[in-house]
């Protein structure tokens, strides 16, 4: 690859707002594409007012940091709140799941990362593909994640790190933990895919295979830009050293025709959709609209 590890092109969203068959062809070859600036700062705005909604909602949706009080995630956004609704549904994100995928997708699952100032913790190296493989018979790795940025990210509060072209490897040699999760008590056992104590995470020796020979990037945009990385991708997150937070709503979007077998989903419904039906896009302004005064 041309480029030293940490410059990677960043794609500037076209006029239309379109995945072209260019940004198809990237992303095949590099697991991602990057989007910079393609919601407006008002469309921020009312995104990130969701997000805080979302954050101080009491919900079994709702994961926290091993401190127990700084909060992590909060899974299933998309069906609990109108906003999120329609960022998960507009033509911008939906468009370049379509063209990535080749076809008609829906929402597999949504979350908000928080990765809050001084304290959201990190993601270790893991591909994403295997928690649904592994947890919920997804049967292909034909989903790619959508990464809104709500905030600003920055090279201090925990870019999403990502090896590019590591995706073409299939599921990577991986560590599987069983073990108890500091913090996490009497937690479920889906909570082990959801904390920084991973279930999954990638093998040290197959991490470093990939990583000296394509490099680490970590996309640094302002809020607004997203970026679209495929389920077998390796990626990680640092923890967030800096005064600000590093807000990210991401939709992973799924082929319809790879939806898993929904009489063996053990897993919530706010972790794995079980409606498979094709997603259906909003108007290009309805965040704009979601976020009018009412
Ligand atoms: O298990 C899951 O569904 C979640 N866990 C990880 C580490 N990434 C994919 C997904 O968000
Ligand atoms: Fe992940």
């Amino acid at each position: 690859m041309g480029n030293e590890p940490g410059e990677h092109p960043t794609m500037r969203a076209p006029s239309s707002a379109r995945v072209s068959t260019t940004m198809a062809d990237v992303y095949q070859r590099e697991g991602f594409v990057f989007l910079e600036n393609l919601f407006s700062a008002g469309e921020v705005e009312t995104v990130r007012a969701a997000a805080l909604a979302a954050g101080a909602q009491e919900s079994e949706r709702r994961v926290f940091e091993s401190d127990g009080v700084t909060v992590r995630s909060v899974y299933g956004i998309h069906e609990h709140d109108g906003r999120f609704a329609a960022l998960a549904r507009h033509p911008r994100l939906v468009d370049a799941a379509r063209r990535i995928l080749g076809g008609d997708v829906y929402v597999y699952q949504s979350k908000l990362n928080a990765k809050a100032a001084l304290g959201g913790d990190l993601w270790p190296w893991h591909q994403d593909y295997i928690f649904w493989r592994n947890e919920d018979a997804m049967p292909a790795p034909r989903a790619v994640t959508a990464a809104v940025f709500v905030d600003d990210v920055t090279e201090l509060n925990g870019p999403i790190a990502l090896v590019p072209g590591s995706h073409k490897g299939g599921v990577l040699p991986y560590d599987t933990w069983n073990g108890e999760l500091a913090g996490y008590g009497t937690s479920p056992a889906w909570m082990a895919n959801l904390v920084a104590r991973l279930k999954y995470t990638i093998q040290r020796e197959a991490l470093l295979g990939v990583a000296l020979a394509h490099g680490v990037v970590t996309p640094k945009a302002k809020a607004g830009s997203v970026l679209l990385f495929d389920c077998n991708i390796a990626h990680a997150s640092a923890m967030n050293l800096s005064p600000y937070p590093r807000t990210v709503a991401l939709f992973t979007y799924n082929r319809v025709d790879n939806a898993p077998d929904i009489k063996a989903l053990h897993r919530p419904e706010f972790l794995v959709s079980r409606d498979s039906q094709p997603i259906e896009v909003v108007a290009d302004d309805a965040l704009r609209l979601a976020g009018a005064p009412a």
